[in-house]
């Protein structure tokens, strides 16, 4: 899967990109990080992109063109006014606070496409011709302001590229598998099996599956309904699990 991403900070998408799991991928070819300076596509010599405000206010706006140019670079040119976003171009993700909520629904959808491409915004914003023009979704990362697109983008090609095959090892996508059921993680531990005067739960250490098993799940039902209890409405539970949850919410009640 390739991931192009329009940026005035191309090094930094870059850079916080090749590591870890996701540096993996690239090396092996799964997956492409693109990261393209919008500056390179500016037309004047010192290399402006913004300009002031119509109407005056405080702040710079991303000029329209170097952003079109840009992305034409990457399409490979032949857009046309009547035509500014035809099928089988791949869509153009605008990151901004009033974008819809990025969740693992959506890692799951975006991760279908073979091409993506990120527009990053900066200063007070971007003028909204091109945005019109190029963009398909409009995705935020959450309620609170940050001070450009690159951060979030970083946040959704790392949650999309973690659910393209062959990213993660088979223990790795075992792992997220079981979170994928919708609950919280189960406390983990490790060695020594006493610190600071707390003991590992004794179960962990008795080595039978079963029981460990049918421990950590009632642990992730604990947990996501004292920090998120919002998340079960959406969680499908096994007979045991279901009486489990039941017998917690009676006791609470109580
Ligand atoms: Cl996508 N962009 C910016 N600038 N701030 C944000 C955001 C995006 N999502 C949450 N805050």
């Amino acid at each position: 899967m390739k991931f192009h991403v329009m940026t005035l900070f191309p090094e930094m998408v870059e850079q916080g990109l090749h590591t870890s799991i996701l540096g993996r991928a690239m090396d092996a070819g799964i997956i492409c990080v693109d990261a393209v300076n919008i500056r390179d596509f500016s037309e004047d010599k010192h290399r402006h992109v913004d300009d002031y405000p119509y109407g005056g206010g405080a702040g710079m706006v991303m000029a329209p063109e170097p952003i079109f140019k840009c992305y034409e670079s990457l399409t490979a040119g032949s857009t046309s006014a009547d035509e500014p976003v035809p099928a089988g171009r791949p869509r153009v993700i605008y990151l901004t606070p009033w974008g819809r909520v990025f969740n693992q629904k959506m890692a799951k959808e975006f991760a279908k496409e073979e091409e993506l491409i990120f527009l990053c915004g900066h200063y007070e914003g971007v003028d909204e011709r091109v945005l019109e023009e190029i963009v398909t979704d409009y995705v935020s990362i959450g309620d609170y302001v940050l001070s450009g697109g690159e951060l979030p983008s970083m946040v959704m090609i790392d949650a999309i590229a973690r659910m393209v095959p062959g990213v993660l090892t088979n223990e790795e996508s075992g792992e997220t598998e079981s979170f994928m059921n919708g609950l919280l993680e189960y406390p983990q531990y490790t060695r020594p099996e006493e610190w600071h005067g707390q003991k590992v739960p004794e179960v962990l250490l008795s080595g039978h599956h079963a029981k460990v098993a049918e421990w950590r799940m009632q642990r992730s039902i604990d947990r996501t309904v004292q920090y998120r209890p919002e998340l079960m409405d959406g969680v499908e539970l096994d007979k045991k699990s279901a009486k489990y949850y039941r017998d917690l919410l009676n006791s609470e009640k109580e």
